[in-house]
């Protein structure tokens, strides 16, 4: 009788032990497909604020060539997925980070005064 419950014992440890391992291959799995499938790359401009709408949570940037877009300097409206950061005002040179949205739409994560 005892050997029978040690036996078990075994076998239900060593069945968890296996589940563990499986799940966590599983999980090493998803986060592979996560990261191949949205690769969240954000790409880094500088320039500077040119204007701000608040009520739209837009910023106008005068940025730099952005080689990583194969960008040209140019002035242009952004969104803002937060909202800006008060120390920041018209004039300021910036550092910004863009995330493409599903709709295609360049959006700023980021943006610091430098
Ligand atoms: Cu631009």
């Amino acid at each position: 009788m005892n050997k029978l419950i040690l036996t078990l014992g075994f076998a239900l440890a060593t069945s968890s032990g296996t589940t563990l391992a499986a799940s966590h291959e599983h999980h090493h799995d998803m986060v592979a497909q996560q990261m191949a499938t949205a690769p969240a790359a954000t790409h880094t401009g500088m320039g500077v604020l040119k204007a701000v709408n608040p009520q739209a949570n837009k910023v106008q940037i005068k940025h730099e060539a952005i080689a990583t877009l194969d960008w040209p300097a140019m002035t242009m409206w952004f969104t803002l997925r937060d909202a800006l950061p008060p120390n920041l005002k018209v004039g300021d040179a910036v550092r910004f980070e863009l995330m493409q949205g599903d709709n295609k739409q360049w959006f700023i994560v980021k943006i610091v005064g430098k």
